[in-house]
């Protein structure tokens, strides 16, 4: 089995890759829940959503999120009622919220949903989200606390960052998410945000202990590009935070359990010193992701990495 660790929009197009050389029964993809939020009653889980209708072939590609030709009928008239429609929710995404909300209210686990939703959408990956509890990513700025959605899509992530907290760390992962990892013959970083996407997942307890433990071949892949992130706010994360907003960066948050790391041709010349400080084999290769052929040549590269031929 194959596991991945992924947040949304990077990570989505690196599993489309991937899926057409690694049978979908095969792969688990622990996904991020610290970007989900609440709006009009619902719970909306965007990092999953993401994964799920990209692979489901029915994502708006051009967005990353949402579903391709989604209208937004109902949205308009929530405006007229006075509520803030920042956040796009489509007609048709509004049905997977009012599905996951209605289950979730009858007293199933978030992973139940998510797999109910996923056997609907016609996917045979199984996708985790990493805690069924109660787990929220805030970020603190020069104008105060925030929720991590507020920071990225209301305010356009302008704010400085001061601080990233997550309300839930040390929360129980889901049911499986530890197995996976414990038992799995590879580990697959996607390429996501260190710190809100990959970084939430490693704040669980007993996620970092099953990395270092487990007998995987652990690989990453960068998402940071010539020191800027190929989407998302990774940069002004890691800058608040003080880390170096680069390839290097991201390895030095890895280095604990990671054998091998994935980086851009761009990024060639970190190579030595990431292989030197921290003790981690590095593969160059080209990680932008524009073609479905783009998307399989770097999971071949990043399964030949970790000694899986395809
Ligand atoms: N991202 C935006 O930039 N603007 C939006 O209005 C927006 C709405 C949205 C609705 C459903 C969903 O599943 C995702 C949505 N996203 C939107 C994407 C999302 O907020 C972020 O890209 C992720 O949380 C980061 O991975």
């Amino acid at each position: 089995m194959i596991v991945a660790l992924a947040g949304g929009v990077g990570a989505a197009r690196f599993l489309q890759g991937l899926i057409k050389l690694v049978p979908e029964e095969k792969l688990t993809v622990i996904v991020n829940t610290g970007d989900d939020i609440e709006f009009f009653g619902l719970h909306i889980s965007p990092d999953i959503d993401i994964i799920m209708y990209t692979l489901a072939g029915i994502v708006d590609e051009t967005k990353g999120w949402g579903i391709r030709g989604d209208t937004f009928h109902c949205l308009e008239m929530l405006e007229k009622y006075g509520y803030e429609t920042w956040f796009m929710l489509g007609d048709k995404d509004l049905a997977t919220h009012i599905h996951r909300t209605y289950l979730l209210k009858r007293g199933f686990r978030l992973s139940e949903v998510t797999q109910r939703l996923c056997e609907k959408l016609g996917l045979k990956l199984k996708i985790l989200p990493m805690t069924d509890q109660k787990f929220a990513t805030i970020i603190k700025t020069d104008k105060g606390k925030m929720h991590f959605q507020e920071y990225l899509v209301k305010r356009k992530a302008v704010d400085k960052v001061l601080g990233v907290e997550f309300e839930g760390v040390g929360a129980e992962p889901a049911p499986d998410v530890l197995d996976s990892i414990l038992n799995s013959e590879a580990i697959i970083m996607c390429p996501s945000n260190p710190i809100v996407s990959i970084g939430t997942i490693l704040s669980l307890k007993g996620v970092k202990q099953a990395l270092k433990e487990s007998k995987a071949k652990k690989v990453a892949i960068s998402p940071i590009v010539g020191g800027s992130p190929i989407k998302g706010p990774a940069d002004k994360l890691m800058e608040g935070l003080g880390i170096e907003v680069s390839a290097y960066g991201v390895a030095s948050i890895y280095k604990d359990f990671l054998d091998v790391f994935v980086i851009d041709h761009v990024d060639a010349g970190l190579k030595d010193k990431i292989e030197k400080d921290f003790g981690i084999q590095v593969v160059v290769t080209n990680t932008i992701m524009k073609t479905l052929e783009d998307k399989i040549q770097l999971a071949k590269v990043v399964l030949k990495s970790i000694g899986i031929g395809v």
